[in-house]
């Protein structure tokens, strides 16, 4: 990785891989981690990780293989990159921003301004000032206990969080908020699988997946990876998959790109792997449209209802739908009902390609569904979601081996972080056990998410905004509106590991508080500390950080959030915030009796592996719904119209990223080296566009309330299918309306950007400096 040159430039384009991991990978981790670490602190860091005794790797939220069967280094591609990033040896310290004025500092990109190292000190930006400057941390947290005391209404504060918070840190901090009186707590969960615990919660009575890794890896007859891809988010998710195939799963992948990970999967733990030709994961790949999902589900269910009328009781599992389920009656007429060439004409694919699936759905005694990002980021997809409940449903493939839903969860806390009350709606049940356990009142009326959040800080409506981790103004939507939402605050305020636009995007004054990461060593009282975190699969178990801390000045962000919360409330309110900051067993203690599953916590969270929390859907066919049961819906397909000459554009991750973190330039997997600004199209669309392959255009998004441009993007010729398009986030953020979000859940939509392409009769590399000017002047097109 070429450090020196650091600024996204012209890239160059190669065929898409057909092969994932491999020496490739492990070369490519290998290079980041030494360059970021050196040789000792790599090996001493990354054979730390995943370990029964070590810390949980910080990037994704896939689950860990039982104590037993972990190998001596639990090793991924993406994982390290994570590790090495956070375990880095640079350093951005007072005399970093003493030379960069924050003017500078923000016509940088992304990764530039996180591969310059981990933040030292705390930092304070007065008003009007235009560099940051040192501050104590007594002076840090003094200043937002009394900004925070000033407020007229305690709705004026916002807290928000992103899912690497542990599982103690999260409960201190929203307990904070709701001491302080709001249920403002948006979270990046938000944009994430928000769609998921909407529709999971209300068909099948828990807002989270119920099926876990044996259940993938040992059970599960038919394995369905629809709107994932887990070679790049989910790495050691290939090694479940490899598992499952030998021992002769079949794997359907859907997808409107091809990614490397549903092709030949090169074990970098096995022999096998690393020399032999490794193993194909998917059985059959269906490219459907981006946002055709709704369609293909109602259409697959569609057929499997016809495969019952043909042959009466050999294809649905009528006792578990009598016994365990309701709506069954009105969802099966409506499905019944749908016209073939509406849903073959909206999913993109033949009649044919939905019959196939359906016959393997058919041949499969177990099916478990798995989904990420591409189904939740669409304004159907809560209603897609539902339709595959429905279809998980009609088997009976919920509450039995090797079957159910598994929403695939990104951050590696997020689902924890839920857990844990980070939630602007958290239900009555957790707000009177808080009360019962603090003795002050929780507020009850409903907090604002995120895109509410960024609609309440543009409306003026904000005086304070914390964040505890994350990069707000890059993640999330409509970036020139977000960016303003920011600047509208009095005090913005960042607990981060390292340097990101949102701290750059500030109110009129703004702190950035460097904290401990998940590698390092938490010392409090003399005593070494343990965190816990939940992984997609429900698992809880104790992680420690090894490393000595990037500098003596870091603190926990549990410190923190205690800090502020003896700053605010002193001892009189009996909550004893001093105690929970310098004994995180105090902390546990009190989640014990406030969360359900946590009995005997602190014993059961070091026990190898950890323990995992009730699953009824999964254990016991259990439905917290409404009505008691499983609810099948009606979920009429619709989806979002896309105008002629207009393409649908999704926004993805490359390989080389976590979320708003760039760590390099290439996406190895699609053939991307040196540049993020492409735009991926259909070659048959861009020759009705008048375009060729390597054209320099600019993207132009139309909504309602007008049109948004980003500039300068590379047209590449790709596999996609006709009328859709990607891009990267966080670059294509600024195409995204802030209103356009999904159905109940309010997630932004942002894979489902109505845009089209304009070609600026130049070549992309020209379009850098254009680019490069127009962040200077603060347009929000980079
Ligand atoms: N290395 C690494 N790991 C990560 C992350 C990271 O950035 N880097 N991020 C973490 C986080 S927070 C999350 S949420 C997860 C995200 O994990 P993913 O959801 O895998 O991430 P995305 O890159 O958004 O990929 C979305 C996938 O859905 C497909 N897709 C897009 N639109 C549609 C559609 O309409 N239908 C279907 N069927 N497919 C569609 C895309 O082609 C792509 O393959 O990963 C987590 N893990
Ligand atoms: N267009 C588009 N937008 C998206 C998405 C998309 O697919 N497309 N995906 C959405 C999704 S799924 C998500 S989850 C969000 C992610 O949104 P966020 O969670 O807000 O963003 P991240 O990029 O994960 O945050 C990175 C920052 O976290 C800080 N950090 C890292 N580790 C730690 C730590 O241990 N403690 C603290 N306090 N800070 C730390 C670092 O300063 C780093 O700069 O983005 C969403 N935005
Ligand atoms: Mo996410």
């Amino acid at each position: 990785m070429a450090h020196e040159d650091t600024h996204d430039g012209e890239p160059e384009v190669s065929a898409p891989k057909k092969t994932s991991v491999g020496f490739p990978g492990i070369a490519q981790s290998m290079r980041i981690a030494l360059d970021e670490m050196g040789p000792v602190r790599s090996a001493r860091t990354l054979l730390k990780m995943n370990h029964v005794d070590g810390f949980d790797c910080p990037s994704c939220a896939w689950p860990d293989p039982d104590p037993e069967h972990r190998k001596t280094a639990e090793f991924c591609e993406n994982g390290a990159k994570a590790v090495s990033w956070e375990a880095t040896r640079k350093r951005v310290d007072a005399a970093f921003f003493a030379a960069h004025p924050i003017a500078e500092l923000r016509a940088q990109d992304d990764h530039w301004l996180e591969h310059h190292g981990r933040l030292t000190e705390p930092m304070y930006l007065a008003p009007d000032a235009t560099h940051y400057a040192p501050i104590s941390w007594d002076d840090a947290i003094g200043l937002v206990a009394d900004r925070l005391k000033a407020l007229p209404d305690p709705n004026r504060a916002v807290f928000y969080t992103s899912g690497r918070a542990s599982n103690e840190a999260a409960f201190v901090y929203q307990l904070l908020a709701r001491r302080l009186g709001t249920n403002n707590l948006p979270d990046c969960s938000n944009m994430c699988h928000e769609s998921s615990g909407a529709a999971l919660s209300e068909t099948i009575g828990v807002g989270k997946g119920v099926v876990t890794l044996a259940d993938i890896e040992k059970h599960a007859a038919l394995i369905v990876i629809v709107g994932q891809n887990p070679g790049t988010n989910h790495p050691r998710m290939l090694t479940a998959l490899e598992k499952a195939k030998r021992r002769g799963a079949r794997i359907v992948a859907i997808n409107p790109l091809p990614e490397a990970g549903f092709g030949r999967f090169r074990n970098p733990q096995t022999p096998r792997g690393l020399l032999g030709r490794g193993t194909v994961l998917a059985d059959s790949y269906l490219p459907v449209r981006v946002n055709g999902d709704l369609a293909l589900f109602a259409g697959v269910n569609k057929a499997l209802l016809a495969r019952e009328d043909a042959a009466p009781g050999t294809v649905l599992d009528q006792d578990f739908i009598a016994t365990y389920c309701d709506g069954f009656a009105e969802a099966s007429a409506a499905l019944r009902a749908l016209d073939w060439t509406e849903i073959t004409g909206q999913c993109g694919l033949s009649r044919e390609q939905i019959e196939e699936f359906a016959a393997q759905v058919v041949a499969s005694d177990s099916v478990v569904v798995c989904w990420a990002m591409g189904l939740t980021q669409h304004r159907n997809a809560v209603a897609t979601i539902r339709e595959i409940v429905n279809f998980l449903l009609l088997r009976g493939n919920v509450g039995r081996p090797g079957a159910g839903p598994s929403p695939i969860r990104g951050h590696s806390n997020v689902q924890g972080d839920r857990t844990m009350g980070i939630w602007e709606k958290m239900p009555d049940s957790f707000l009177d056990a808080l009360q019962a356990e603090f003795g002050f009142d929780p507020p009850r009326e409903h907090g604002w998410d995120t895109v509410d959040s960024i609609r309440a800080m543009r409306d003026g409506k904000v005086d304070v905004f914390f964040a505890l981790g994350g990069n707000f103004v890059a993640a999330t939507p409509d970036t020139a509106v977000t960016e303003a939402a920011m600047a509208n605050c009095a005090l913005t305020v960042h607990v981060a590991t390292k340097l990101n636009r949102s701290h750059l995007c500030h109110g009129r004054e703004a702190l950035i508080l460097p904290c401990l990461g998940r590698t390092e060593r938490d010392v409090r009282a003399g005593v070494e500390q343990f965190v816990t975190v939940e992984d997609s699969m429900s698992m809880v178990h104790a992680s420690r950080g090894r490393l000595l801390p990037g500098s003596d000045a870091l603190r926990s962000e549990i410190a923190i959030v205690t800090d502020l919360g003896h700053a605010l409330f002193g001892d009189s309110d009996g909550i004893g915030w001093r105690a929970m900051g310098a004994d995180y067993r105090v902390i546990r203690k009190h989640i014990e009796h406030v969360v359900p599953g946590f009995h005997a916590f602190e014993e059961r969270a070091v026990q190898p592996g950890g323990f995992m929390l009730p699953r009824g859907p999964h254990d016991s066919r259990t439905f917290k719904t409404a009505t008691g049961k499983a609810r099948f819906t009606v979920n009429p397909p619709t989806m979002v119209q896309v105008p002629d000459g207009h393409l649908l554009l999704q926004t993805v991750r490359s390989h080389d990223q976590f979320n708003t973190t760039v760590y390099g330039l290439d996406d190895r997997y699609r053939g991307i080296k040196g540049g993020r600004r492409v735009v991926f199209v259909n070659g048959a669309d861009l020759r009705a566009f008048g375009l060729r392959d390597g054209d320099a255009v600019d993207i132009i998004s139309v909504a309602d309330d007008g049109e948004r441009r980003a500039k300068s993007f590379r047209a590449v010729q790709y596999p996609t299918p006709p009328g859709c398009a990607a891009a990267y986030f966080p670059e294509a953020n600024v195409l995204v309306p802030l209103d356009s979000v999904a159905e109940t859940s309010n997630t932004p939509a942002s894979k489902s950007v109505v845009i089209r392409l304009e070609a600026t009769g130049q070549t992309s590399a020209a379009g850098t400096a254009e680019r490069n000017a127009a962040r200077m002047a603060g347009t929000g097109a980079g």
